[in-house]
């Protein structure tokens, strides 16, 4: 039942200095910290990550802003740690995800819609492995 989960802390998290804030949630909650990076992701790392979104009217703006500055990539661990994070992420646009939620306490809409949302969190154990491997290539 243990299984691993793909976090992303996002530029605008980051340029706001709430990336601390979002990782002593995960670890309130009490999610293992496997692996945990600070890195500007390549646009080629980003089409690959967002490979379900291409050509969504969207798709460029997200990419742009995830190679805007630096991205805190964290492999997270626990038992249902996948459908877990996604409840303490919230839903995907910030002004309607729910207050105590990461979403909801720490995001906004800064005039692109759900794009600036703070984090991602893998949706199922198959994207979780394919994510993992795009981040965490060296986790095996
Ligand atoms: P989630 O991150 O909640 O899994 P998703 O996979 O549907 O959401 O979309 C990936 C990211 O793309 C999301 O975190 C923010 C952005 N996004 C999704 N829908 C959007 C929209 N309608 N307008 C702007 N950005 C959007
Ligand atoms: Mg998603």
């Amino acid at each position: 039942m243990t299984e691993r989960s793909l976090v992303l802390v996002k530029p605008d998290a980051f340029a706001r200095g709430l990336t601390g804030e979002v990782i002593r949630r995960i670890e309130a909650k009490g999610y293992t910290l496997v692996a945990l990076k600070v890195l500007t992701p390549t646009r080629d790392m980003l089409a690959q990550h967002y490979a379900e979104h291409e050509g969504k009217p969207f798709y460029e703006g997200l990419l742009e802003f995830m190679a805007s500055g630096p991205v805190t990539a964290v492999c997270i661990e626990g038992v249902r740690c996948i459908p877990g994070f996604r409840s303490l992420a919230g839903k995907t646009d910030p002004t309607e995800a729910l207050p105590g939620t990461i979403r909801g306490d720490l995001g906004r809409d800064w005039g692109q819609g759900a794009t600036h949302n703070i984090v991602h969190g893998s949706d199922s154990p198959e994207s979780a492995a394919r994510e993992l491997g795009i981040w965490f290539p060296e986790l095996g």
